[in-house]
């Protein structure tokens, strides 16, 4: 699989659950932007079966290298982020990481489970960050229970392997010259923004901006039945240049740390 493949199909089952993302890339066609990606977003769980080591082997084989990490003690992740090593038009790539050691026994014991009643083949297969939840069964009651503890574990149980989320790169479009009007003009379209922290994250001088929807709603058929829950989201980012004149190219904890909850159903309560 080469890279243009690979960033093909994370995007095809992306927009499969996210409806929103390509009626959103419509929108702005229209107004004659074309559309470039900052970055793509990837879930996962520190188990050494599927972790962020396991989950970067086809990036790494497609030509990105590894660059920034980033740790977010209250949520208990950890991430890396990617650049490819030729192509400066490629998006970024964020993989991120639940530390289990730090979670309560029950949510360690749950996963473990989740994991050991995988066949081996599972997670041996190069494409696992294509390959959705893989697990056997999905249970709304074990669902529940991840997500008392942990927002992020809930989802990745839910949707597992997948892009969580494309990235506009707003440096790259014509009729916005910021995240502010590009933040008004989806909101004039209806669309709903995260606004933990605020509905932008990050300063000029933090050298990145970035503002993100809501995850869609997405019917999801659990072993109970099937129920509504947040799929995935779709983000804005705008870069500023450093003393040297180049673009920053990396990611703020402290922003990113607000941009994780545009998947939780909590946000979408409080509108
Ligand atoms: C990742 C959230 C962080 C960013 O750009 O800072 C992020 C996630 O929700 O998995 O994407
Ligand atoms: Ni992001």
């Amino acid at each position: 699989m080469n890279k243009t493949e690979l960033l093909t199909k994370l995007w095809e089952q992306y927009t499969e659950i996210t409806p929103s993302a390509k009626k959103i890339q419509d929108l702005l066609k229209e107004k004659g932007e074309e559309i470039k990606n900052d970055h793509i977003a990837i879930r996962t769980f520190n188990d050494k079966r599927i972790n962020i080591d396991v989950l970067e082997r086809l990036f790494l084989d497609v030509g990105y290298e590894e660059k920034g990490e980033y740790i977010f003690e209250s949520k208990k992740l950890f991430a890396k982020h990617y650049e490819h090593s030729t192509d400066k038009n490629a998006p970024r790539i964020f993989i991120s990481e639940l530390e289990l050691e730090k979670c309560s026994i029950k949510l360690q014991a749950t996963v473990k489970e989740i994991l050991d009643n995988c066949d081996a083949a599972t997670f041996n297969n190069p494409e696992l960050v294509l390959s959705g939840a893989v697990w056997k069964t999905k249970s709304i009651a074990v669902y529940n229970l991840l997500l008392e503890e942990s927002e992020y574990a809930a989802w990745m149980y839910v949707y597992g392997f997948r892009a969580n989320h494309f990235t506009i790169n707003v440096n790259a479009l014509k009729n916005f010259n910021s995240l502010e009007s590009l933040n008004a003009f989806l909101e004039n379209s209806e669309w709903k923004l995260n606004s933990s922290g605020g509905k932008i994250k990050g300063t000029p001088e933090q050298l990145l901006e970035q503002s993100s929807t809501l995850a869609d709603l997405h019917s999801v058929n659990f072993d109970e039945g099937a129920m509504q829950i947040p799929s995935c989201y779709y983000e804005f980012a705008l870069r500023y240049p450093m003393p040297n004149g180049e673009l920053y190219q990396g990611f703020i904890a402290s922003s990113a740390d607000k941009i994780f909850e545009s998947t939780d159903v909590k946000l979408q309560n409080n509108l």
